[in-house]
């Protein structure tokens, strides 16, 4: 090869770099987020919309409030992409009606209902089709064609066929009410930041050892005591409102009620001498991993006669770390040895499903501690002839989780209920058939664990989908409390770090390592917020544009065509769709300099 072809190859390569930034400038050409499953777009165009311009769809209590709403969000559309598509605008043919047509009117919104739709835009009608199986799918269309109007006056994309259904069916996010309090409209306004992302679970984790916000009318001592005030609590107006709500934004609401019991140590307060004075938790204890526990001690407010330990906090003075209690204010978990912890269980739950229409259940389970069960004296008795902690937690389910059952509801448990931790129930109480496991712990390990041994599982992985990493906490490492007062300087970092990035988990994959027949097992995944250091003041920014990520990612994956993981392409859309949900009123932070968006090349 001789000067002459360098310098050829030389001057394409110089025209190709000068070619790429102007094609990439021109923005993604489909910027729906999650990205659709397929679509066709051969000749890229766009049309304005007629001034009378219409959706039709069948009457549905819950499908039309969401088509009044789209139709009025198109028509007072004027989202200026960060990134103005090229794309030749033809004005000859405004679009004049945009028609909905479901086969199965009637399917309820629930787990595993068909999610699919086709979306035809044509360039050269007046009218346009949205097809679906169920009301449901229709709504998840009518977010992909809302994201397609920019533009003002309005325009929206057109030669365009998008057929779309999601990959996982169990797409959530957990929000944690009880460790401080969000109001009616901060729900109101998560719920519809989800529904835009296509994602479809509320799991609401209501209630824990912190304050008891929902309003009984069976138990209404519960709240009346336990909540943080009477402006702190959720009435059964509210949740009508929230699961109404719901249920316009094809997103379903799955109560949980965590107990028997829970542990967490960001809930410590650092007001509390043990935790002030000490230099860190790991120097008392000699471990690392501790957070807190008692999920239920907010009962004792109520009922003290129901909960363990319930005025008991830390470690009993000379206790071993195997003996630490739940290191939260207002510690406790049930006492599974007394009669009454079932009347006041049931009526909790017989109300729950008054007021909670879906059929999963969400029962909790999680991180029971030794400590105190062990400093109760009905427990000591029982574990002085010769009964196991374990079996104190397997009457606890034994006489739950059958109720459960026949409150025709499915039972989701978090995974310590069966694995890891010292006081865990034999699986066989607990049939793959009726219950399904949430797993947080240990990443893609314990997920393999729960579906070989059959059950059906949703992944929240600690690692990977905890957005709650706000001030760290009191664990070893790194907390401000881990030196001595007066020490210069702490380690850096903290446990709940490291922050967990949207591409972190845009690329985890939840069926990693699992055989074909185990990933069938997996419903999904949520991201969880856990609101020790959070409220609706971080709400929004702790949720979006993290949750996109996952809502993609279990919407239509994570990779493109060649199979190569797509975070690079998705950037771009993501940019895109972070200035959308911005103007549509959710607060959703930036991934980057508006200067990187401005000058893509
Ligand atoms: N509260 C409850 C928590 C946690 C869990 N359950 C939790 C544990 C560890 C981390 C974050 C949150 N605060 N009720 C675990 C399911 Cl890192």
């Amino acid at each position: 090869m001789n000067i002459n072809n360098y310098s050829t190859i030389f001057n394409l390569l110089l025209l190709f770099l000068t070619l790429v930034p102007s094609i990439l400038a021109v923005g993604s050409p489909i910027n729906i987020w999650p990205k659709p499953r397929s679509f066709v777009w051969t000749t890229p165009q766009a049309i304005p919309f007629s001034p009378s311009f219409v959706i039709t769809s069948p009457p549905h209590p819950y499908l039309t409030p969401a088509v009044n709403r789209y139709l009025s969000q198109i028509q007072t559309a004027n989202y200026n992409p960060l990134l103005a598509p090229a794309i030749n605008f033809t004005t000859s043919l405004p679009l004049q009606t945009l028609t909905i047509i479901i086969s199965d009117l009637k399917a309820t919104l629930s787990h595993g209902v068909n999610e699919s739709y086709t979306l035809t835009i044509p360039s050269k009608s007046t009218s346009a089709t949205l097809t679906a199986a169920t009301p449901w799918g229709a709504m998840r269309g009518l977010e992909s064609f809302s994201q397609l109007v920019w533009g003002s006056p309005a325009r929206v994309a057109a030669g365009l066929v998008i057929s779309d259904w999601p990959i996982f069916e169990h797409r959530g996010i957990l929000l944690d009410t009880s460790r401080n309090y969000y109001g009616v409209e901060d729900l109101l306004r998560l719920i519809g930041g989800m529904s835009a992302n296509k994602l479809n679970v509320f799991h609401w984790h209501i209630t824990d050892s912190h304050s008891f916000p929902l309003v009984l009318k069976s138990e209404p001592a519960l709240a009346g005591n336990g909540s943080y005030g009477s402006d702190m609590q959720y009435s059964t107006e509210d949740v009508k409102r929230i699961v109404q709500f719901g249920l316009e934004h094809g997103v379903r609401v799955i109560p949980e009620i965590d107990m028997p019991g829970k542990f967490s140590i960001l809930s410590l307060c650092a007001r509390f001498p043990a935790i002030r004075n000490s230099r860190s938790i790991d120097v008392i204890n000699g471990s690392f991993s501790y957070r807190s526990a008692g999920h239920t001690g907010s009962w004792a407010d109520a009922y003290p006669e129901i909960v363990a330990c319930a005025n008991m906090f830390w470690m009993p003075a000379g206790a071993s770390w195997e003996d630490r209690l739940a290191a939260e204010p207002g510690t406790g978990h049930l006492n599974p040895l007394i009669p009454k912890t079932y009347d006041v269980v049931k009526n909790v739950f017989t109300e729950l499903t008054t007021l909670f229409p879906d059929t999963f259940f969400h029962g909790g389970a999680d991180e029971v501690v030794p400590g105190c069960w062990k400093a109760d004296p009905t427990i000591q008795k029982y574990l002085a002839n010769n009964g196991t902690l374990s079996q104190v937690l397997e009457i606890f389910i034994n006489s739950t989780y059958p109720y459960i059952l026949s409150l025709n509801r499915t039972a989701v448990y978090w995974e310590d209920v069966i694995l890891d931790g010292e006081i865990k129930v034999n699986p066989s109480i607990l049939p793959p058939e009726t219950t399904i496991m949430q797993t947080w712990n240990g990443g893609p390990n314990n997920t393999k664990r729960l579906v070989s041994a059959g059950y059906r599982t949703i992944v929240s992985s600690a690692d990977y989908y905890y957005l709650d990493c706000g001030h760290g906490d009191f664990t070893g490492n790194n907390s401000i409390y881990d030196q001595p007062p007066g020490t210069e300087q702490g380690k850096g970092g903290s446990w709940c770090g490291p922050f967990k990035t949207w591409q972190l988990i845009y690329n985890y994959d939840i069926t990693y390592g699992l055989t074909e027949a185990e990933a069938k097992l997996v419903l999904g995944g949520e991201v969880a917020l856990w609101s020790e250091q959070a409220d609706a003041t971080v709400l929004d920014s702790r949720i979006w544009p993290r949750s996109s990520a996952m809502a993609e990612v279990l919407w239509s994956g994570n990779r493109d065509e060649a199979g190569m993981k797509r975070s690079g392409e998705a950037t771009d859309r993501l940019n895109e769709w972070i200035n959308r949900m911005v103007k549509r009123g959710v607060k959703a932070e930036p991934i980057q300099p508006l200067w990187c968006i401005r000058n893509p090349g």
